[in-house]
């Protein structure tokens, strides 16, 4: 069902409840956990009270670990469950820029910096893959410290403006523009974390106050995974408070190979096949954006496959998947490998109106392996 933008949603329960912020992009654990209506608040995954600033490191992960334990309705994101953490929501590649986003409850707002991490010791990181095992809160830790080494800095990224918190001083340990931060907590507009794309309410699912995104830019690694996790950990400015969640994703190569282990009999040890002559790449537009009832979203880019620039022969994308939580367009098309393109998603109204996303234009580079579907999450910019 298609929703208005109307800020319809709940206005709230008391000005104590302080609801919080959660990875949205791609689509978290604790995303999918509000999506299958067995979380009720997503925003609501916290670590506290613990010391998150202005030393950002400091404190231990405890039960909270890399993914998150929301002990609102007693669920542990460390652990794979019935609806979340079996196969990789995304896949990526080796050395791409993707973006990424969080949400920001518009009443738990507390400022702060965050952090996208991945861990790249597979072998910790299987301890929070495993259904059938709760991992401990030793191995939480250890895997925290992995993902610590493993930050996708703010600055590895060419072009992002990557500052200094206002709320920090230059002799504080929160006085690094490796992390991501918000804006002033007490700012006059486009204040603390909202402030960050100073996006409209209800812009991204919360179910306490509405939310706004909290959009970036990271760098995978160079490093290559079958399934392993993606982390954001958002540190309070105003509150003793830690957000830690975590997306199940995959690195694969551009050629399609995965990696293998030579002493394990249970890895291919063929080399992947990538494309039979004349094959195709399947890729999935998987497009965030609020639409009124009547709008369409499509995608037109550089390629002939996208019209070639020409809105008229765009491509429309389905809202079959789409509900006022998680407000998805979707579409699944197919690419020559190896397809360079430079694209931008439109909205198109019932009286054939063109809205066009802002600028830059977005682009992709489509990998050569026929055999899977690569999907690109996004939302309106
Ligand atoms: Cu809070």
């Amino acid at each position: 069902m298609k929703s208005t933008t109307v800020a319809s949603t709940i206005l709230g329960f008391a000005s104590q409840v302080l609801g919080h912020g959660y990875m949205s992009i791609p689509a978290s654990r604790t995303r999918l956990g509000a999506e299958a209506n067995l979380d009720s608040c997503p925003e609501c995954t916290i670590l506290e009270p613990v010391s998150a600033w202005p030393d950002l490191d400091v404190a231990p992960v405890g039960r909270s670990g890399p993914c998150g334990f929301n002990a609102r309705v007693n669920i542990d994101y460390n652990k794979p469950g019935a609806n979340w953490g079996e196969a990789p929501v995304t896949t990526y590649s080796p050395g791409q820029v993707v973006d990424v986003e969080w949400c920001v409850d518009n009443n738990g707002d507390h400022g702060g910096m965050f952090s996208w991490r991945i861990c790249q010791d597979q072998d910790l990181v299987d301890k929070l893959l495993d259904p059938d095992y709760t991992p401990t809160q030793a191995e939480k830790q250890a895997a925290e410290d992995c993902f610590e080494e493993g930050l996708l800095k703010c600055t590895d990224v060419d072009g992002q403006s990557c500052g200094y918190n206002p709320d920090c001083s230059p002799n504080e340990p929160c006085w690094r523009n490796d992390w991501f931060t918000c804006n002033a907590f007490q700012a006059d507009n486009r204040r603390g974390c909202q402030g960050v794309d100073g996006a409209p309410l209800n812009s991204c699912y919360t179910s306490i106050a509405g939310g706004y995104t909290v959009t970036k830019q990271v760098k995978i690694p160079e490093y290559v995974s079958n399934h392993t996790l993606l982390s954001l950990r958002w540190n309070s400015f105003q509150t003793g408070q830690i957000y830690l969640t975590c997306a199940d994703i995959a690195i694969v190569d551009d050629d399609g190979s995965t990696p293998t282990d030579p002493t394990d009999p249970a890895d291919p040890t063929t080399p992947p096949e990538s494309c039979p002559e004349g094959g195709e790449v399947s890729v999935a537009f998987n497009h965030e954006v609020q639409t009124m009832f009547g709008e369409t979203v499509k995608v037109v880019g550089s390629d002939a496959v996208l019209g070639g620039w020409d809105t008229s022969q765009a491509l429309a994308l389905s809202a079959s998947q789409y509900t006022n939580a998680n407000p998805l367009w979707t579409l699944t098309t197919q690419f020559p490998p190896d397809t360079q393109f430079a694209y931008k998603f439109i909205k198109v109204s019932a009286s054939g109106a063109v809205t066009w996303e802002s600028d830059p234009n977005r682009s992709y580079t489509v990998p050569s392996d026929c055999s899977k579907v690569y999907a690109i999450e996004s939302s309106w910019k």
